[in-house]
């Protein structure tokens, strides 16, 4: 049989889009969700249908035609389930039913089918590894030890002793064991109390999630993101969290109960994954998942200590590393996801690049890099348009439970508040959740009442109408990577080649497939920086971005955060 590789070459050869052909080969070879590009929508803070300062579904239906003219495939939508909102939705009361803040369900039948309409599928949250503490699976377990629902979480009648491998820490803090008081006996919970584990051991409980999701996917939503997907496989006793024994079996019997001649994506989060292990969540012929979120690029500059709360600088060499690292390990063997941000993230542009002078230039040459490299490339909401870190100065503008657990653990433990706030400013997922900013209007634009999270200050400067409106924005020059990504199976496939490991600005690599090869050129400085006498090819031609004439050349100077693609 063809490899995928071969096959992919051929029809580069051919020019045969994958859209057009027929061939079985091709479109089993080339899925749907290789070439789309993803767009996640952090529901509160995207577009506010009714005035009471939350965004919701009908808010984001209204704002469809806008995401097609982006030219995006698919909606990975954060949660919208019923929930009390201890984690934003990331704690869900009723896996099939809407939370009345976001709209009801015939408003979600109505977005499903209207994003179809546009040809964009719409990707559910699939918060698995835990439910709230108020749905109905819970209440049962803690109201009665004989309950059937019991075993469906993971229970032990002491505490464990300092030291031993079931003293597991949570995620936002404190023990990941709790004691509930009506039934005596302490839950194992990886994030927040009220957010307690799934037991997946219990082969019933995996029977509910996997009838769960054929659910949703019979009402016609395009798959799944999958929170944190690498802990299911946990064994607390042993004081194993991630990449668990169990993992890939898991894994593996979800594809085959509900995603077998279904031709959905599914993205699972795994904070685990490494270049090595990869491959076993997305090679095809494992049947697991379409690709997973890595963060590789995102904590190796957290402190060891601090982690996110004292974040290092970017050191682009290793960060260059990282990146050919990954390209390297899945082209041809799985499938990558690519990001720069997501709601649990800083800013792109802020963390990354530039938010200051060079903030439009900084964003573009940022989609740059990640457009063009190979796997599905995710565009968080506001990234389109450059949006900045929220720049909050007191610990009350913050909402989120994981920010104001640590300020209370940290300055407990003599953080003092100024180095604190300083961290959140810098890393605090609040970053990415203050509202859409798609005006000059009050709330620019996001609501005509009060929002739920203070919108940033940059808003009337910083906006879609008035970005959306410059041919030199950040928004047409994310529309034109996406459809130089349509239109190339050379950037949707090619493999991957890092030139100047070692330069400390420049970011210059090469795809190639056949005959054909990219390059693609970008200074990530402030300063005006040459192209060294070795090590990079003389290439003269039209960038495919701007369509100016360029001349990449040793010598050549590239002006602060200048990016170029053309054909070599
Ligand atoms: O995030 C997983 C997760 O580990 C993060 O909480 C991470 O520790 C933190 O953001 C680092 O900054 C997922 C969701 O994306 C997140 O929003 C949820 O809070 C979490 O799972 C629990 O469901
Ligand atoms: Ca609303």
């Amino acid at each position: 049989m063809m490899s995928r590789r071969e096959a992919i070459t051929i029809m580069a050869a051919m020019s045969i889009s994958p859209a057009s052909s027929h061939a079985g080969i091709v479109t089993r070879d080339m899925a749907w969700w290789q070439s789309a590009i993803g767009y996640q929508i952090y529901p509160a803070s995207f577009a506010d249908s009714n005035d009471d300062g939350i965004g919701d579904i009908p808010g984001i239906i209204g704002k469809l035609d806008y995401l097609a003219e982006l030219g995006i495939g698919f909606i990975w939508l954060s949660p919208v389930y019923a929930s009390p909102m201890v984690d934003n939705g990331y704690d869900i009361s009723d896996y099939r039913a809407i939370n009345p803040i976001f709209g009801t369900m015939a408003d979600m039948d109505r977005l499903i089918a209207e994003a179809r309409a546009r040809k964009i599928g719409i990707v559910m949250d699939l918060v698995v590894n835990h439910t709230s503490d108020q749905h109905p699976w819970f209440r049962a377990a803690r109201s009665d030890r004989h309950s059937p629902y019991r075993d469906y979480y993971i229970w032990r009648d002491q505490p464990p002793a300092k030291g031993t491998p079931a003293d597991i820490e949570a995620s936002f803090g404190g023990s990941a064991w709790s004691l509930d008081p009506q039934s005596g006996e302490y839950y194992f919970h990886l994030f927040a109390p009220q957010q307690p584990d799934l037991n997946w051991a219990n082969p019933a409980l995996r029977a509910e999630v996997h009838a769960m999701m054929n659910w949703w996917l019979d009402k016609g939503v395009a798959g799944f993101r999958m929170d944190v997907i690498d802990l299911i496989g946990k064994q607390p006793e042993a004081g194993i969290v991630a990449d668990g024994p169990e993992l890939h079996h898991y894994l593996r019997e979800m594809h085959e109960a509900t995603l077998t001649g279904r031709d959905a994506v599914t993205v699972g989060e795994a904070w685990s994954a490494t270049p090595t292990n990869a491959p076993l969540y997305s090679a095809p012929e494992r049947q697991e998942v379409s690709m997973v979120f890595q963060f590789g690029h995102v904590t190796q500059f957290w402190d060891e200590k601090l982690g996110k709360w004292k974040p290092k600088s970017i050191d682009w060499p290793r960060l260059k590393a990282t990146f050919a690292a990954w390209q390297q390990a899945l082209h041809g063997k799985g499938w990558n996801s690519l990001f720069w941000g997501n709601h649990d993230l800083p800013r792109a542009v802020s963390r990354y690049g530039d938010e200051g002078e060079y903030r439009v230039t900084s964003a573009k040459a940022l989609a740059t890099i990640l457009h063009l490299m190979e796997g599905t490339p995710y565009i968080y909401q506001g990234e389109e348009i450059g949006m900045t870190n929220a720049g909050f100065t007191s610990i009350e503008q913050y909402r989120d439970v994981e920010t104001i657990n640590f300020h209370r653990i940290q300055l407990a433990q003599g953080v003092a508040e100024a180095d604190f706030l300083a961290g959140a400013r810098a890393n605090s997922r609040d970053n990415a959740r203050t509202p859409m900013q798609w005006s000059a209007a009050p709330h620019a634009g996001f609501t005509r009442g009060q929002p739920w999270i203070a919108v940033n200050e940059n808003f009337l400067r910083l906006n879609v109408e008035l970005d959306r409106a410059d041919t030199d924005g950040v928004f047409q020059h994310y529309r034109r990577l996406i459809a130089l990504r349509r239109e190339n199976a050379l950037i949707r496939h090619g493999d991957f080649r890092l030139l100047l490991a070692d330069h400390p600005c420049l970011i210059i690599f090469e795809r190639r497939l056949g005959a054909e090869c990219l390059l693609v050129v970008v200074n990530m400085s402030r300063q005006e920086t040459a192209i060294p006498t070795m090590g990079v090819p003389s290439v003269q031609g039209r960038d495919l971005l701007t369509g100016k004439q360029v001349s990449i050349k040793a010598g050549a100077k590239l002006k602060p955060y200048a990016a170029f693609a053309l054909r070599c």
